[in-house]
């Protein structure tokens, strides 16, 4: 110890500011660490990015090195004391985009002085420590030989190393996704979050920089040409129906449509699903359509028409682009209101801010929710308390409405205590498939529950009703033990496509009971049925599905992995089988849809990569007139 004076400067900084930025992540944010890795992981990640910060003061001359170190350390500082203040006001972080928003800072501005606690003064202590240690000349900055660097260089890279790999098993494809700033920040500390968001900002902005409006016409000779139906209806035609009834849309948990009708043990597992559809127009040939982003493709797709981004969640990366969105559209053309109902963190998937752009009024997430410890199942509060509390506020929203409610119960790892579970498990090798069923059939009581809720308040019967899910629940992991439930040798690649239905049902007013339909669709067609159904004209739109309704739909339904489902022929793991027998035959079959659906994701993407819209009139089908997007964009401010 007598000799600890002769340590560098910049291994003191680290130690002094990796453990202050653990003491700040763990007691002055709110971040949920749950496990002890998780806790690893914050320590890890605390002190590794602080040393690869400071580690870079070698390369300085002794007196510069003090400079470095104390500019890093103030910046460190500040960066931190910015994102708590934001923090506390927002449950969120500060990224490049908010930044912008003039609301936010305003917000901010207005309450700043009552963000502030005593205690923040320790968020400044390293520095106070680091000043009088640079000035008593207490450690010694040395000038630093080759070999001495080299080994620093390495520890450094090999601790930046270690914490993204713990954090990849924590979260796999955490960069990729994104899912919760949280989540990021607890992983891999917030300066790395900074430069994540920054550089992610940036790809983003360049994309957009580059589009200039003219690819629209191109797309929307596309879609003139290959998607817009014509007014024909194959039999059923809703036209209008929804029009001035408030839409309730419940989007199920990791529901896959193999589990409807099918028994455990002899018990029902969705028994009020199977009775559901019997009095409600039912699609078994409906799928998801998701990627990376999940929960937040679905919600992209069904609010859009567009698919989601092959490497993003675009609730994540494009959540500043300007949308038409079913929120948008109903509110202009219809006054109709739209909320969303969700019991978790605001900011997964980053819907706290995606939902402001996409029109939604107001986003009903965990803060209204009260989530007692007893009550939580899995991921957050169970479904039943979800639908129980969330009916307290279906008299705050303004009518007409469209209203989103999105359980948790049922998703991955479907964990549910045993006396909450009304069935038995499966029996299989697969201990995920076995519980789905158990979570299955509670979201399935959740839903039946919330629907008898509806009917004592009077609003079932005058509502829109629609039931969906968002995307599959068992991988292909799990095949063999799927294998077995289906009662079929083998899972192929045919096989698994088919098991990416999702049930959809909807139920209009007065319905005399309920009619299946088996048309091939998807989650793309969702925005223009319900518009064909609440009665808007927007024949001059850009979206890639069709009303479900419609009789001349088009034929086939894509997936963001090169998977295609038509009519006639699927395309999966790299094979052309034929729908129906599943049997393989010559490839070239499959060609026109594998086609067409690469042709329609990549016009999709260059939508939302060029925020195409903001050049498109959607009233007139033309481009706007003047291409100037900074007043563009200060009218999209002001409105
Ligand atoms: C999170 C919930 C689940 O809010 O929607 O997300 P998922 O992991 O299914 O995308
Ligand atoms: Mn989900």
């Amino acid at each position: 110890m007598k000799n600890i004076n002769r340590l560098p400067l910049f291994i003191v900084a680290s130690l002094l500011v990796g453990l202050k930025s653990y003491v700040v992540y763990r007691f002055y944010f709110d971040l949920s660490i749950e496990t002890t890795f998780q806790e690893i992981i914050l320590i890890t990640n605390s002190l590794v990015i602080s040393f690869f910060l400071f580690s870079i003061a070698i390369w300085f001359k002794p007196n510069k090195q003090k400079w470095f170190i104390l500019i890093t350390a103030t910046v460190i500082s500040i960066l931190l004391f910015a994102n708590l203040m934001y923090y506390r006001n927002f449950t969120d972080f500060v990224t490049i985009p908010t930044l912008f928003q003039v609301n936010n800072a305003g917000d901010l501005g207005s309450s700043v002085l009552s963000l502030v606690y005593f205690t923040d003064i320790l968020l400044f202590l390293d520095l106070i420590l680091l000043i009088v240690f640079v000035k008593k000349s207490q450690f010694s900055l040395p000038t630093f030989s080759k070999v001495f660097k080299r080994r620093v260089v390495v520890v450094a890279l090999a601790g930046l190393a270690l914490n993204f790999t713990l954090a990849q098993i924590e979260r796999p494809q955490l960069f990729q996704r994104g899912f919760d700033r949280e989540y990021l920040v607890k992983n891999v500390g917030l300066p790395v979050f900074h430069v994540y968001d920054i550089v992610m900002t940036t790809a983003t902005q360049s994309k957009r920089l580059f589009a200039d409006g003219e690819e629209i016409g191109e797309i929307d000779d596309y879609v003139n040409e290959n998607v817009r139906d014509d007014e024909e209806k194959e039999g059923v035609d809703l036209t209008g129906v929804a029009e001035g009834k408030n839409i309730i849309y419940i989007a199920m948990e990791s529901m896959q449509e193999f589990i409807i009708d099918e028994k455990v043990n002899g018990k029902e597992i969705t028994p009020f699903l199977n009775d559901f559809k019997e009095e409600s127009y039912y699609f078994d040939n409906f799928y998801h359509q998701t990627a990376l982003g999940k929960t937040s493709d679905h919600e992209f797709i069904l609010d859009n028409g567009l698919y989601p981004l092959p490497n993003s969640a675009a609730f994540f990366t494009h959540a500043q682009n300007e949308y038409n969105s079913v929120q948008k559209i109903i509110k202009d053309e219809l006054d109709y209101s739209s909320y969303a109902f969700h019991a978790n963190n605001g900011s997964f998937w980053n819907r706290n801010v995606m939902y402001d752009t996409l029109g939604y009024e107001k986003f009903y997430d965990k803060e209204f929710y009260e989530v007692k410890e007893e009550d939580v199942i899995g991921w957050g509060l169970n479904d039943k308390d979800f639908f129980t509390q969330s009916l307290d506020h279906l008299d705050e929203l303004k009518e007409p409405y469209y209203a989103k409610f999105i359980t948790l119960t049922h998703h991955f790892p479907f964990e549910i205590p045993e006396e909450e579970a009304s069935i038995d498990k499966y029996d299989s090798e697969s201990t995920t498939l076995n519980q789905y069923m158990q979570t299955a059939r509670y979201t399935d009581e959740a839903v039946e529950q919330f629907i008898g809720q509806l009917k004592d308040e009077g609003i079932y019967e005058d509502s829109i009703i629609i039931v969906g899910a968002d995307h599959y629940g068992i991988s292909s992991y799990h095949n063999k033990s799927m294998a077995k439930f289906l009662g079929k040798e083998e899972i192929t690649p045919y096989d698994e496509v088919k098991l990416q239905k999702v049930p959809l049902m909807i139920h209009v007013p007065g319905q005399d009971g309920g009619k299946t339909q088996s048309t091939l669709s998807g989650q793309i067609d969702f925005k223009p049925t319900l518009l064909n159904m609440l009665g808007v004209n927007n024949e001059k739109d850009i979206m890639f599905g069709n009303d479900l309704f419609a009789d001349d739909r088009k034929d086939f339904i894509t997936f963001r992995d090169g998977r295609v489902v038509g009519e006639d022929y699927i395309y999966a793991g790299g094979n052309c089988y034929e729908n129906g027998s599943g049997e393989i035959v010559e490839e070239t079959n499959c060609s026109d849809i594998q086609e067409q659906s690469e042709q329609e994701l990549n016009y999709s993407d260059e939508i939302i990569y060029g925020d195409l819209f903001r050049f498109y009139d959607f009233e007139n089908g033309e481009l706007v007139e003047e291409l100037d997007d900074e007043e563009s964009e200060s009218d999209s401010e002001n409105e």
